[in-house]
């Protein structure tokens, strides 16, 4: 088992080189005999991070109205902003929200919030997660553990952008 998973971790870092390197034939070669050995260690691992990216624009939508994650996985969250725009003007975020929260009372909340980057301050408890704001040509990630399974709403808090910037976040 030991053996195992240190295929494992050097098929990873394998593909990691190889990714990160643009792929140099002989380390292609290797990955490429790792991965037949360990192809089942391998999916395994892989699931166990969920890795979601999200796009906005300058024309206030997201790219995806669901994504999905199972219920305690470790979720990395990517919001891209593909536009141009200055984050004062068209700045996106993506805030998860608890079940049961009411998504345009938050957003009425939100929206005021300026000075905690549209985040109402003691709201924790109604947020499962979220990103920063950013402008067009940005990009930030988080991690977090996705929560049990259930549907929950993910929406921009910039003001005036929920109703065209939501989504679910369907756990599994
Ligand atoms: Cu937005």
């Amino acid at each position: 088992m030991k053996k195992v998973k240190y295929i494992v971790a050097a098929t990873l870092t394998c593909m990691m080189m190889v990714n990160c390197g643009g792929g140099e034939k002989k380390k292609e070669k290797e990955s490429f005999s790792y991965e037949n050995k360990s192809s089942k260690e391998e999916v395994k691992e892989a699931s166990n991070e969920a890795n979601i990216v999200l796009v906005g624009d300058d024309l206030m939508k997201f790219d995806k109205t669901e994504i999905k994650a199972k219920a305690g996985q470790k979720v990395k969250l990517t919001l891209r902003h593909k536009g141009k725009l200055d984050v004062n003007v068209m700045g996106h975020n993506v805030v998860i929200l608890a079940k049961g929260v009411d998504l345009a009372a938050f957003a009425g909340k939100a929206a005021s919030a300026r000075e905690t980057n549209y985040i109402p301050a003691g709201s924790e408890s109604e947020i499962i997660a979220h990103t920063g704001v950013i402008g067009g040509g940005q990009t930030t990630s988080i991690e977090f553990v996705a929560p049990e399974a259930g549907t929950y709403d993910f929406i921009c808090s910039f003001p005036g952008h929920y109703a065209m910037m939501k989504g679910k976040f369907v756990v599994e």
